[in-house]
């Protein structure tokens, strides 16, 4: 073993000889290091290949991280197995997702991250107590040690080491249409209208497996997409961005250009004997194309021209763990095992037999069986199993950076490891419309945005079962502080548009999409400071406030600097217990963006109340929000003329507006306008400054500002300012 150190936090240890991820920004070549014999905190046993690390735990420590997994935000008492896995079941005992994201905070002693992508299992709490037991499949690993005991340092420390959030096109701030599967132009189309008619805003519509032609990625099919750039221009004109999915693996079928292209330039993964690897997923017999190979990525970036020629700038990449349904030997075992059976009286041999279909899925010896060809050196897919997901991703982005440079997108991946926040984001995978799971989308907003995954979001109102008028009303409320906020439903479900269940649903759901929209100019502004500050955006409570209660609330979080969110997830409740740290608040019970319904609060804890149609929103004392009260149907329908300020002062709180284009990466040299918005209270009395910082490059469309602000007696001041 030997270190290296980065500064005066962080020091790199390196095991072995590791495979170099792409997970972080740094120049390795410049790594000076020196022998050594231990890490402070851990004990390490080195084994034939494979390495136990072990942390002692105090009674009070706290454990955060991990991104993209199961289990409370404080993550001791389970066992969390990082290798990638595509389980549309996410009961409380699994132990794998679609991600890989090692990395840990101790809090208010240290954190670390291990750069291993293949398996890790993190046993937290689980077997003993007292103890962090951490197994790493290999003896080839580097771990950096951040040493601080802030929090946020330590966060701050990962995301200097791993890089900046991406950020998304202003755009993928809106509402987004998604269903497994609106299958063609005229689905489409009338999802949209349904939108404009009703007077619902929303920004993008998803397109499920079904628009391609038998499951061939980057095909779209004819008879259902009779003319697929005019459709596409009809609903850009509407106002409405396409996003279509795209699945990795690659149908075998004579004559289709890609697979011919793939096999004639030897693009895909080979199984020992030098065959292409064969998996079966949606389109059949399928080979995956290998990422990790710089020349596919290069040949796979460019397909997606197929789309964004014609102006689309929102996917997603699905199946990429890679996800696998069997291949065709496991299948082929399984039907003659059957066939045996066909003669006999079964009892027993149907519960094996039925709970064997569901394992030949995913199967630890199909990511044994194929291989990578990376600049590194041959590896198997097991080995570095947890980059397949990143590398596809990146192979989109580098594409990209070609076909449609300074274009910001919107990308959302399934399959993830750590440093992919850098380049694009993911969504959380299948959840269920199950109210237990808006609580796992709570957790994992907080701790993937500790992972710098600042946007990212769940299917709100569930993927799989069946959902309620009353579930998906509470889902989308607390969707309202999703960065991605995504309706998102599975095949055979329920159906869970806005307009799915009745006109009183509904009609909550309008103004709750409404207030989303209102909200965009305070969380577009928080979102790029945050980026800047390398701040999480979503954050858990400990990260702001330091009393014992708030390090382990986790059905509570901040928004940006300004806003807590206490969204309400049990059913047939009519409010919800809240912890209310350190300073007053203002409670804005908000059923409208247009109506306030406020009163303060001293710190403590209360039973407050919210009605379904109330989403309640929490301004902390000395801050401001910022709304955009106008009605629109999409982000980018109008320039924004007029700001609502609604402050929440008591001494003197301030804000800064964000304005770019929205749409390129201009902000960086300079392209955008800032207004400084001030509150002061003297004497009972309250002055507003508004200081305008923009360029000849970029004028704001800001002409008005209307103050609302409210004092410890909840008294209400108002003031307008021309700019
Ligand atoms: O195995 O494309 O997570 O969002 O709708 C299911 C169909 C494949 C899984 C994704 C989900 C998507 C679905 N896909």
């Amino acid at each position: 073993m030997k270190k290296a150190i980065l500064n005066e936090f962080t020091t790199l240890y390196r095991f072995g000889i590791p495979f170099e991820t792409d997970a972080t920004v740094f120049e390795k070549n410049d790594l000076v290091f020196e022998k050594c014999e231990k890490i402070d905190y851990f004990s390490i046993v080195e084994k034939e290949n494979s390495t136990t690390l072990n942390i002692k735990l105090s009674n009070d420590d706290k454990v955060y991280g991990l991104g993209e997994t199961l289990g409370s935000l404080n993550k001791r008492g389970k066992v969390y197995r990082l290798f990638a896995t595509d389980d549309p079941i996410h009961t409380p005992e699994k132990d794998a997702l679609y991600g890989s994201h090692p990395f840990v905070i101790i809090s208010n002693k240290f954190g670390f991250f291990i750069d291993y992508p293949g398996e890790i299992i993190f046993d937290i709490s689980y077997t003993k107590f007292d103890e962090m037991i951490i197994t790493i499949n290999s003896n080839n690993f580097d771990i950096y040690i951040f040493d601080t005991k802030k929090d946020i340092e330590v966060v701050r420390e990962y995301l200097k080491l791993t890089g900046k959030p991406y950020i998304p096109p202003k755009w993928a701030f809106g509402y987004q249409q998604c269903r497994w599967s609106y299958p063609d132009a005229e689905t489409i189309k009338d999802v949209a209208n349904n939108f404009r008619k009703r007077n619902i805003p929303c920004d993008a519509i998803y397109m499920d497996i079904d628009y391609m032609e038998n499951y061939k990625v980057f095909t779209i099919d004819d008879s259902k997409f009779p003319n697929f750039p005019e459709f596409v221009s009809e609903m850009k004109n509407m106002g409405f961005n396409l996003v279509p999915i795209v699945d990795p693996g690659v149908k075998i079928e004579k004559g289709y250009d890609v697979y011919e292209e793939g096999i004639k330039n030897d693009y895909f993964c080979k199984d020992e004997n030098g065959e292409y690897f064969v998996a079966t997923v949606w389109p059949g017999y399928t080979h995956f194309p290998d990422f990790l190979n710089p020349q596919v990525r290069e040949w796979w970036g460019e397909k997606y021209k197929l789309f964004t020629d014609l102006g689309i700038t929102g996917f997603w990449n699905d199946m990429n763990e890679p996800s696998i349904f069997f291949v065709p030997k496991t299948l082929k075992e399984y039907l003659k095992k059957i066939d045996e059976l066909k003669e006999k009286e079964v009892g027993l041999e149907f519960f094996m037999i039925k709970d064997e279909a569901v394992n030949l899925s995913n199967r630890r010896e199909y990511y044994k069986s194929f291989y990578h060809n990376t600049p590194q050196g041959k590896y198997s897919n097991d080995e570095i199993h947890n980059l397949y997901g990143y590398y596809m991703t990146k192979a989109t982005v580098e594409g990209f950076e070609k076909i449609i440079p300074n274009k910001r997108y919107l990308l959302l991946s399934r399959s993830s490891y750590a440093g992919h926040h850098r380049i694009a984001t993911i969504w959380m995978g299948d959840n269920m419309s199950w109210w237990e799971h808006m609580l796992v989308n709570i957790r994992m907003l907080q701790s993937l945005n500790l992972s710098g995954f600042f946007y990212t979001g769940a299917d709100i109102g569930g993927f799989g079962s069946n959902s309620s008028p009353e579930l998906v009303i509470r889902w989308m409320q607390l969707g309202v502080f999703s960065p991605l906020y995504r309706n998102h439903s599975a095949l055979g479900t329920r159906h869970q548009e806005p307009w799915a269940f009745d006109e009183y649903t509904e009609e909550i759901l309008r103004n709750t999409i409404k207030l989303r929209y209102a909200l965009i100019p305070y969380l577009y502004s928080e979102f790029f400071n945050s980026v800047d500050n390398l701040k999480p955006f979503i954050s858990p409570l400990f990260l702001h406030f330091d009393d014992e209660i708030s390090k382990n609330i986790e059905d509570q979080f901040m928004v940006g600097n300004s806003i807590m969110a206490a969204p309400v997830i049990q059913p047939n409740a009519k409010g919800r217990y809240v912890h209310l740290p350190e300073n007053k608040w203002l409670y804005w019970k908000a059923s409208n963006h247009k109506y306030r319904n406020v009163k303060v609060y001293e710190p403590g804890d209360y039973y407050i109340e919210a009605d379904l149609n109330e989403v309640p929103i929490f301004i902390r004392e000395n801050s401001l929000i910022i709304l955009n009260e106008e009605d629109i149907n999409y982000v980018n329908e109008k320039p924004i003329k007029e700001l609502t300020v609604i402050g929440f002062v008591n001494n003197s709180a301030e804000f800064t507006y964000f304005e770019d284009d929205g749409e390129t990466y201009d902000f960086n040299s300079g392209k955008f306008a800032k207004i400084k918005i001030v509150v002061n209270k003297e004497n009972n009395r309250y002055n507003f400054e508004v200081e305008k910082d923009e360029s000849e490059d970029f004028v704001s469309t800001v002409e008005r500002i209307k103050f609302e602000i409210y004092d410890e007696k909840g008294n209400k001041h108002t003031e307008i300012i021309e700019i």
